[in-house]
This record gives structure tokens, C-alpha cells and sequence, in this order.
């Protein structure tokens, strides 16, 4: 292993909650077996290559080059990106998070035309996938960026110019084969420009056809090529553009139906999308589960007095109990996991900040997993849920389920003078539940 801007730190270990070294991990105890798997299977962490490699420390405001100094940004593109590969390789096994996700254009530079793009994704990949067989991270999923280049300025799939479509199939036929290759188990689909900045130069009917066809294409190609992972949509509700049309959970779950790709396709949830839509994370994360559509979770936190994706690491490991209970009682991930869409602020411009910042995110969903589950196991919520709804179940709530009409109702209440009276929701006594497991 060559030397990298990371090679100073140590190997990162378990050391327990009253450790003081921000170098080890105070919760998250890969090994541990809660609810019947390991910590690591239950979170099924991973390291986002574009924020931690890519990412230069710019701004809005910071006109130029990267404040961050990484030997990577300069220099002849190839050869930077195979030390970038080196470097982020280096990271993850310090790190020691069982996967890892990519962006197409994060691992290998745009080339000048589409043949030479492919050529250095495959070049720096085939590095890649030796390294992944050496002990490196598993592959939580790939993805094609769509969002960069200029060319891709109004829509990808839903550009008003169908050349433009065409270069973004070619783009993901590409990204998904190597997600293929590298056994990834998801495929992730992000429309960063899917959406309009005016309804004044926009069809709005002829985009949604567009992206849908293209969702089916990417589905008929997974199928064709026999990639057994999840194709994964991210809803947000705006950034880059105005208004995405992946908005939020139910507005993809209403897209894929009208399609007929609820089957075939899941989101993955990032909280600060959830956030910035007007939801809870909890609330995204439930919907997703109770429309069948759960797959993924971006980690990563907003601020609440900024008003746009400043992807945080998770830092607060009380405001995640809620979505970690939900993600218990749906019974945990299939082929999804908790990818770290998460960088550090500006001014963290050493390397080893970036180690310190996945340790703390790493500890906070650890630590909000384990007291979601002890919640979950002490079974107190649980059994207050059964007992408000435990009528459903009952011979009044079964007929209504199995079919009642409205007349067969009004003759229920008159007959059986039905007098239903209001009860207590109990929201502070559940709410005192929560505090006494945190
Ligand atoms: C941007 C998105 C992006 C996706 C991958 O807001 O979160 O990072 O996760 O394209
Ligand atoms: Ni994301
Ligand atoms: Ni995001």
C-alpha cells in the first residue's frame, strides 16, 4: 500500500463510551449482535466517494480553485485519479465501514468525447475491484452523475433535447454494468437536473413521459444484464433546480405507480432531503415502508436556520431514534444501507478531519440503532400500538376491512346503538418512553 495523506492515522477501533482518543469509535462496535445480526449488518455503513475525495472545500462564494490541499487535485487527471483511488482506499480500511459508493464521473475524469470517459472509468475500476477483492469495502451502490457537466443544464432524461437523453442512457448502461461488476447491491438513480426552473419553458406532461421511460429503460436493462441489486430512486425536493419532480417519498411513489414501476424500483432516503421537503426523516422513512417502497438511507444532517442541503455528518443521535425505530419494525434493510452523503465544513481542511467526522457519524447511528432497539425490544410502544388499534382486529374492524357498504354500517350503529367515545392518545406519556431509552 502506497503512502496517502492518510496513512498517519491508525487503524480505528472500538474502544468503548468513555474513550477520549477521536481516533476510535465509542458506540459503533462493528461486532455486536443486536436484534439477531451484527451492528455492522444492521447499519451496513458506507463511505460516498464524491464529498470525502472529491470535494475541494468550495463555495458559492469561493471563486477558483480547491482550499483543501490534496495531492489528487492537481496534475494530470489519470494519474490523479489513480492516486485518489489510492488515498480513498487507504481511508476505508482506517475506517474500516464495510462499503463504499461512487459516482461515475468522482473515480475517473470526463474524457473528450463518451469512448474516452468509458475508457477511464474502466481503467481506474478494473484498479478498483482489485482492491475491493484485497480486503477493500463491499459496493452499497453506484451511480452516474447527471448533473455536473453543462450539457446536462436542462434535465438529463428530461432535457428538452432528446440527444441529450440518449448521452445520459449511455451514461447509466455504463455506470450500472460496472455497478454489476462490482457487486454492488443497489444502483441508485439521483435526478439532480430532473425537474424545471420555470413552468414558462417547460412542458411539465412531456418531462414526467420522458423520465418515465427512462426509469422503465434503466429497469428493462437491469433485467437484461441479470444485475440482482435494487435500482433506487433519491427524492429531493429542489437543489440544483427549483423544483425536482422526485420531490419527496409519496410524490415518487405516485410517479412509479403511474408507470407501473412500484415493483420494480425503491428510493433511498437521504434526511436532509427528507427535511428540506417539509417532512421528518421518521415520516419519509415510514412512508416508504408502508407504500413498499423502502430501500436506502443517505445519512447525513441540515441545519435548521440554513435552508439547503448542507449535508452534515449525523451529530444528534435523539433525533434519529424515531426513523431507526421504523426501520426496526419494517425489519431492517434488504440490500440497502446507511451510505455517509456527509461532508465536513470548509474549514476542516486537514485529511484526518474527515476520519473524525465518519467516526462521529458512525457513533451517532450507532448509538441511536442500540436505543432504538431497546425501545423496540422492551416492547412498550409495541403493545400500546396493538391495544389502539387492537379493534381493527376485532369482528367490527374485519367486516369494515372485508368489504362493509355504508348502509351496512348506518344499520350496525342504530342496531347495536353504538356511542363510541373519545381516548387519549397519550403523546407525553410515549414521549417520556422515548427520553427513559436514549
Ligand atoms: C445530492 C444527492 C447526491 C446523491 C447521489 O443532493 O444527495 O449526493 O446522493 O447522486
Ligand atoms: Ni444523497
Ligand atoms: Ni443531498
Amino acid at each position: 500500500m502506497t503512502t496517502t495523506v492518510y496513512s498517519h492515522v491508525p487503524e480505528i477501533r472500538y474502544e468503548g463510551p468513555d474513550s477520549r482518543n477521536p481516533l476510535a469509535f465509542r458506540w459503533y462496535d462493528a461486532g455486536r449482535v443486536v436484534l439477531g445480526k451484527t451492528l455492522a449488518e444492521q447499519l451496513r455503513p458506507a463511505v460516498c466517494y464524491w464529498h470525502t475525495f472529491v470535494w475541494g472545500g468550495q463555495d458559492p462564494f469561493a471563486l477558483g480553485g480547491n482550499l483543501f490541499e490534496r495531492p489528487w487535485f492537481s496534475g494530470e487527471p489519470m494519474a490523479a485519479a489513480r492516486l485518489k483511488l489510492d488515498a480513498a482506499f487507504d481511508f476505508f480500511g482506517r475506517l474500516g465501514l464495510p462499503y463504499w459508493c461512487f459516482h461515475d464521473r468522482d473515480v475517473a475524469p470526463e474524457g473528450a468525447s463518451l469512448r474516452e470517459s468509458n475508457a477511464n472509468l474502466d481503467a481506474i475500476l478494473e484498479v478498483a475491484a482489485r482492491k475491493m477483492q484485497d480486503g477493500g469495502p463491499k459496493l452499497l451502490w453506484g451511480t452516474a452523475n447527471l448533473f455536473s457537466h453543462p450539457r446536462y443544464m436542462s434535465g438529463a432524461a428530461t432535457n428538452p433535447d432528446p440527444e441529450v437523453y440518449a448521452y445520459a442512457a449511455a451514461q447509466v448502461k455504463h455506470a450500472l454494468e460496472w455497478t454489476q461488476r462490482l457487486g454492488g447491491a443497489n444502483y441508485v438513480l439521483w435526478g439532480g437536473r430532473e425537474g424545471y426552473e420555470t413552468l414558462l419553458n417547460t412542458q411539465l406532461r412531456r418531462e414526467l413521459d420522458q423520465y418515465g421511460r427512462f426509469l422503465a429503460a434503466v429497469v428493462e436493462h437491469k433485467h437484461r444484464i441479470g444485475f440482482g441489486g435494487t435500482i433506487l430512486i433519491e427524492p429531493k425536493p429542489q437543489e440544483p433546480t427549483k423544483h425536482q419532480y422526485d420531490y419527496d417519498v409519496a410524490t415518487v411513489y405516485g410517479f412509479l405507480a403511474r408507470y407501473g414501476l412500484e415493483d420494480e424500483v425503491r428510493v433511498n432516503i437521504e434526511v436532509n432531503h427528507a427535511t428540506l421537503s417539509g417532512h421528518s426523516f421518521e415520516h419519509e422513512v415510514a412512508t416508504a415502508c408502508a407504500l413498499g417502497i423502502f430501500g436506502s438511507i443517505d445519512a447525513n444532517r441540515g441545519d435548521e436556520q440554513l435552508g439547503w442541503d448542507t449535508d452534515q455528518f449525523p451529530n444528534n443521535h435523539v433525533s434519529l431514534v424515531p426513523a431507526m425505530l421504523e426501520l426496526i419494525r419494517h425489519g431492517g434493510f434488504t440490500t440497502g444501507g446507511m451510505n455517509f452523503d456527509a461532508k465536513v465544513r470548509r474549514q476542516s481542511i486537514d485529511p484526518q478531519d474527515q476520519l473524525e467526522a465518519h467516526v462521529g457519524g458512525i457513533d451517532t447511528l450507532a448509538r441511536a440503532y442500540l436505543a432504538a432497539a431497546a425501545l423496540y425490544e422492551s416492547g412498550e410502544l409495541e403493545r400500546v400500538l396493538t391495544e389502539r388499534y387492537a379493534g381493527w382486529d376485532g369482528a367490527l374492524g374485519q367486516r369494515i376491512l372485508g368489504g362493509a357498504t355504508l348502509d351496512d354500517l348506518a344499520q350496525t350503529v342504530q342496531q347495536q346503538g353504538l356511542d363510541p367515545r373519545q381516548r387519549s392518545g397519550r403523546q407525553e406519556r410515549l414521549e417520556n418512553i422515548v427520553n427513559r431509552h436514549v
